[in-house]
């Protein structure tokens, strides 16, 4: 059994949907950002970035495994699936994984502090982060008009773009103009194990639209949830 500490983020949702694909058996640790339940000490255990998602494995002596990519890997390795084992296949994995860990996550991620949270609209800032999360997408979409996933067989590399992609319009990115950016994103959503990861748990907001609402309520706790984390450093007990 694993023990999923998470919320429902895109780095959260990429390692519910890569467990629901495996049909690896987890418990649901939900943790609340908004009142800073990934900086207490138990959590940093874990993971002392205190950042979720984070996983304990609790078949494999309670082993701990935090950064999203990081978990990819190890559950596609453990089960020997949804990623190959050859050296050239997992490398080609392992490549469109690093580009959504190092480009697409975090430049959408500014993308969204910039033009929803901060209560200044700072738009060089905005400019800078929606235009590169908008580059990212266009290389994404050069490659999937000659590939249907992005590295062989689905794969987690799949797992962890889509989580993010999905998200666009929450960063102010259109895809209109990405034709095969959006076939890519139907074809994965149709998957019945995609369709119960993004509910564990379940998205504050929808995606598709605006309700000022919802929008309001979801930006004032993410707003507190990037201040908090910009003041306070975690320290942690020793690690599992
Ligand atoms: N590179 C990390 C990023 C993790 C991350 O930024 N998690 C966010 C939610 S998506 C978080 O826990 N934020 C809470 C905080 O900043 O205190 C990963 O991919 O696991």
């Amino acid at each position: 059994m694993i023990d999923l500490y998470t919320a429902a983020t895109p780095n959260g949702h990429k390692v519910s949907i890569a467990l629901e694909e495996l049909a690896l058996p987890y418990t649901l640790k939900v943790l609340d950002l908004s009142k800073n339940e990934q900086k207490q000490p138990d959590f940093l255990a874990i993971n002392p970035n205190g950042r979720i998602p984070a996983i304990v494995d609790r078949a494999a002596g309670d082993f701990a495994v935090f950064e999203s990519g990081a978990i990819l890997m190890y559950l596609a390795e453990k089960t020997g699936q949804l990623m190959p084992a050859d050296p050239q296949g997992r490398s080609r994995v392992v490549q469109w994984l690093m580009f959504q860990m190092g480009g697409v996550g975090p430049m959408m991620g500014q993308a969204n502090v910039f033009y929803r949270y901060f209560p200044e609209k700072i738009q060089p800032a905005i400019d800078r982060y929606q235009g590169e999360s908008k580059r990212l997408l266009r290389v994404l979409d050069g490659h999937l008009q000659q590939h249907e996933y992005l590295a062989g067989d689905y794969s987690i590399a799949d797992i962890a773009n889509w989580a993010w992609v999905r998200t666009h319009r929450w960063s102010g990115v259109a895809i209109d103009d990405l034709p095969h950016v959006q076939r890519w994103l139907d074809a994965i959503r149709a998957r019945p194990a995609v369709q119960r990861g993004i509910q564990a748990p379940p998205s504050e907001i929808n995606f598709n639209k605006d309700s000022p609402e919802q929008t309001k309520q979801f930006t004032d706790k993410a707003r507190t949830m990037v201040e908090m984390g910009q003041s306070q450093q975690p320290t942690s007990k020793p690690s599992l």
